[in-house]
């Protein structure tokens, strides 16, 4: 498939999905959010994936909405925008039956913080930095970051983060639990790659049943989340992955997941 704001990618039964306006340090317009929540649906349907990494090209991860438009004056309802072309994107994410890893090779600003924001890992470059840049002009968090960011970071980091939108630097994000690790940028492709191989070789549906029920236990009770927890792992016990990690564990060999 043909992309214009993106491109795509599977290797070793992974997906890279790069961010591609690198002039724009990947703004989001509405053809890169199309093509985005398209390719992490055709990563979805396709089974050789069985893991994706998210990153961007050049020095940016993505610096959010592109502003490039409004300089011309352009009219327009931002919460139309934000259901039509942003919210596909973060449950794309969000939903997706495979683990997905933000490679963050530089500034993730606004919109574009909220894309890493909702990845299931952030592998973080020495040079990236989170910036909720919405307050800077005179906007609310949006795509997610009033969701994800105080469950990463804590009510009160996440309220200064967004009141302030103070440039947070690799390492402070690693301290804060932000990222899962910080890389040099010259390592950034490689590490993220072996992370995500990692993951490839897991038992994909539980890694995706993993993060539905983690999701569902951050916004419900005790009792609903014991009882979603024993409808998954109903699920999970009919898995071929499921026999597979029990024989590997009888016979002391590492397992050989197939993601079924
Ligand atoms: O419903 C709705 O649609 C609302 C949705 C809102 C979601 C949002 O994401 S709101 C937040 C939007 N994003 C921002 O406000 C961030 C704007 N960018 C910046 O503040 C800075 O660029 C950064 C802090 C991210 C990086 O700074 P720096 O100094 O490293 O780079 P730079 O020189 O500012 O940017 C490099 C180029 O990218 C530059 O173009 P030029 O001068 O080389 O031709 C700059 O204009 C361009 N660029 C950066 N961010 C954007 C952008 N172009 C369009 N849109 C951008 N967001």
């Amino acid at each position: 498939m043909g992309y214009e704001a993106i491109s795509y990618e599977v290797t070793d039964a992974v997906a890279t999905v790069t961010l591609n306006r690198p002039d724009r340090l990947n703004a989001i317009n509405q053809t890169l959010a199309k093509e985005l929540a398209g390719a992490l649906s055709v990563a979805g349907a396709d089974r050789s994936v069985r893991c994706v990494i998210l990153t961007g090209a050049g020095r940016g991860f993505s610096a959010g909405l592109d502003l490039g438009k409004f300089e011309e004056g352009a009219s327009f309802d931002a919460g139309d925008i934000l259901r039509r072309y942003y919210h596909p994107v973060i449950e794309g994410i969000t939903t997706i039956e495979k683990p997905v890893v933000a490679s963050v090779n530089g500034v993730a600003a606004g919109a574009g913080a909220s894309l890493a924001l909702a990845c299931d890992f952030r592998i973080a470059s020495e040079e990236a930095r989170f910036i909720q840049a919405f307050i800077r002009i005179g906007l609310v968090p949006d795509s997610g970051a009033t969701y994800f960011l105080p469950r990463l970071v804590g009510y009160a980091k996440a309220l200064e983060m967004a009141m302030l939108g103070d440039a947070v630097e690799a390492k402070t994000a690693l301290d804060l639990g932000l990222v899962t690790r910080v890389v040099p940028a010259a390592d950034l492709l490689e590490e993220s790659r072996s992370f995500a191989k990692r993951l490839a070789e897991g038992p994909t549906r539980a890694l995706a049943m993993t993060r539905r029920a983690l999701l569902f236990g951050t916004t419900n009770d005790l009792a609903s989340a014991l009882e979603n927890e024993a409808d998954l792992q109903s699920n999970a016990v009919l898995t071929n992955d499921f026999v597979e990690g029990v024989t590997a564990f009888i016979e002391k060999r590492p397992a050989a997941f197939r993601g079924q």
